[in-house]
């Protein structure tokens, strides 16, 4: 079964929508294969985003997703990359459409709510830096 990495960004635990969006995951069919509270240190927050080293606001994004605790999570099912990331809409909120979780709960590019693999190799390496393989319940 595909598995993909989700993150519950900092801004969805203080905005208190964390339920509402397992929610969404659950009821289209998903499962939790794996879930954690955690506060990434900068260390591992780097490694999570290393393709956007280079990026102009990629300080700004350590920053912010290292701020306060956030929910990772496994969730396994039928294309699980392609169907999450239909489900959280365009990276920049303004641009996702209504329905989209960023289109419902979100208006900052930066406080975005949720992160989600964009590929079968990103989901690999992305859960190793959140999970161990014992953590995984499939
Ligand atoms: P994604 O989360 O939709 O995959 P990416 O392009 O991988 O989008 O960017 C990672 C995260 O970086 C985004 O979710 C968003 O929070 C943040 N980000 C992307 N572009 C910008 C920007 O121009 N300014 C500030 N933050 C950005
Ligand atoms: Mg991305």
């Amino acid at each position: 079964m595909e598995k993909t990495l989700l993150l519950l960004k900092p801004d969805a635990i203080v905005k208190g929508v964390c339920g509402q969006i397992i929610d969404r995951f659950e009821k289209r069919g998903f499962k939790i294969a794996a879930i954690k509270m955690v506060q990434l240190t900068r260390k591992q927050a780097e490694i999570h985003y290393y393709e956007h080293t280079d990026k102009p606001f990629f300080h700004e994004l350590v920053d912010f997703i290292t701020s306060s605790p956030l929910i990772a999570m496994v969730i396994a099912g039928e294309n699980a990359i392609k169907a999450s990331r239909f489900m959280m809409g365009s990276t920049n909120p303004i641009d996702a459409a209504a329905g989209t979780i960023r289109g419902d709960f979100a208006l900052n590019i930066r406080k975005n709510i949720i992160h989600g693999s964009d590929s079968l190799i990103s989901a690999e390496r992305e859960i190793k830096n959140f999970f161990t393989e014992k953590e995984l319940y499939l």
